[in-house]
């Protein structure tokens, strides 16, 4: 197969990924783009205009997933997909998810216009949301594509201000019954592309990262209520103090995750304190948990047991303390024969690659459940990710550009499905 022009490729992403980033730009370099807010409403319009300008037929499914196609020539009915999510974190970056779909549309594109029409449909898809930023769920794109949610559930999911994702998907003009159905039984393979956003690949001098496994999540929401109260006039040893009581949590979880060792991690990534006054002994604190790991069983037994002392903690300090858990992804191996195909793509392209675990989840994990699925990264610069220091150079992204269209080509221009 030919190969894009690196140059023409690296100016192409890196421009839609600059237009991109005006969605949510927050001013200090980051991007902010949270499900169903008019900033991800308007990258996702933008983003169909972009599909249809390179001759991709565009359609929205009814919780907002975006695709572009390539209408197949075997009408078999079968549908190659690549993409990644268009939602970012607070104050995230701007390759986080955006690049695997620049990256789609310029490898589509470019094998478009090289070799016209595929056999199967090839597809890009832009995931309405994975982060779990705005809602305490992730994943509601491919979620929905997988059958892992129903849209029914929306009613029941409220963000911080109190929203349901119901009426913020009705808000944004999606949820609606005569729009089409999310779900999918028509995928014959996933590939997505994405930024490392650990620092493995640039100290190692590879250039592509093939992944095997992305790593199981559970994720928490921890609500502890103590007794609010003066701050001058409470005695120190009757006080009930929320904060106190999850400041000891918090410090139980990081010696128990220092303790399991790699790749375990655990993280407080949220804290809410009330009244959060400066005069007034905290009375209730909300904080979420996220542990990862790639062994389920491991990941289980450690969330039970560190779960099991924030409760005797709770006990101890006369708290009450309330649990529940809002995310649950198993780890999940990639197909071995796509593997095999990205080594030998990458060994012919003369690009150093490693198999590598992916400590971040990502939509591929969900698509393992319904098609073979391959993920494959570029260099994170210094690791650094969820954040506006995120960079990754124009030639690095150029790269993923060129072992994307190969295999893409493979598979839905000569038909080789794993
Ligand atoms: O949190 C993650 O692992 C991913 O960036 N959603
Ligand atoms: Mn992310
Ligand atoms: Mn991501």
């Amino acid at each position: 197969m030919r190969l894009p022009m690196k140059q023409e490729t690296a100016l192409f992403v890196s421009s839609l990924l600059q237009e991109l980033a005006a969605f949510g730009d927050d001013g200090n370099g980051g991007v902010t783009r949270l499900l169903y807010t008019p900033e991800w409403r308007n990258a996702q319009l933008f983003l169909a205009k972009k599909m249809e300008e390179q001759g991709l037929n565009t359609r929205f499914d009814r919780v907002g997933n975006l695709y572009g196609a390539l209408q197949g020539t075997n009408r078999s009915g079968k549908a190659v997909l690549t993409g990644s999510h268009i939602d970012t974190v607070v104050s995230g970056g701007r390759y986080d998810g955006a690049y695997g779909i620049a990256a789609g549309l310029a490898a589509l594109v470019y094998l478009k216009e090289t070799y016209g029409d595929p056999l199967y449909t090839l597809e890009l898809v832009s995931f309405c949301e994975e982060e779990g930023s705005r809602f305490p769920l992730a994943y509601w794109g491919s979620g929905n594509v997988t059958g892992l949610y129903e849209i029914g559930k929306a009613d029941r999911i409220f963000d911080n201000s109190g929203v349901s994702l119901e009426a913020a998907m009705l808000g944004a003009g999606f949820g609606k019954p005569e729009q089409p159905e999310s779900l999918r039984a028509d995928i014959a393979a996933f590939v997505e592309l994405h930024i490392e956003q650990g620092p493995v690949l640039e100290r190692q001098r590879k250039r592509v990262g093939i992944v095997d496994a992305i790593v199981g999540q559970h994720r928490y929401a921890v609500t502890v209520h103590g007794e609010a109260n003066h701050a001058g006039t409470t005695p120190m040893n009757m006080r009930k103090d929320a904060l106190i009581g999850v400041s000891e949590m918090i410090l139980q979880l990081e010696a128990d995750a220092l303790a399991a060792g790699e790749p375990l991690v655990a993280t407080v990534g949220r804290i809410d304190c009330a009244p959060n006054t400066p005069n007034v002994v905290p009375g209730s604190v909300g904080f979420t948990v996220d542990i990862r790991h790639t062994d389920d069983r491991i990941l289980s037994q450690f969330s039970e047991s560190v779960l099991a002392k924030f409760k005797e903690i709770a006990i101890w300090r006369e708290l009450d303390i309330q649990i529940s858990p809002w995310l649950d992804t198993k780890s999940a191996p990639m197909n071995s024969q796509l593997i095999d195909r990205l080594e030998h793509i990458s060994a012919d392209l003369s690009l150093a690659s490693r198999t590598i675990p992916s400590g971040a989840g990502h939509d591929a994990q969900l698509l393992t459940a319904v098609c073979p699925t391959a993920m494959l990264f570029v260099p994170s610069r210094a690791g650094i990710s969820h954040s506006a220091l995120e960079y990754t150079s124009a030639e690095e992204l150029a790269d993923g550009v060129s072992v994307l269209a190969a295999l893409l080509y493979e598979l839905a221009y000569e038909g080789k499905l794993p």
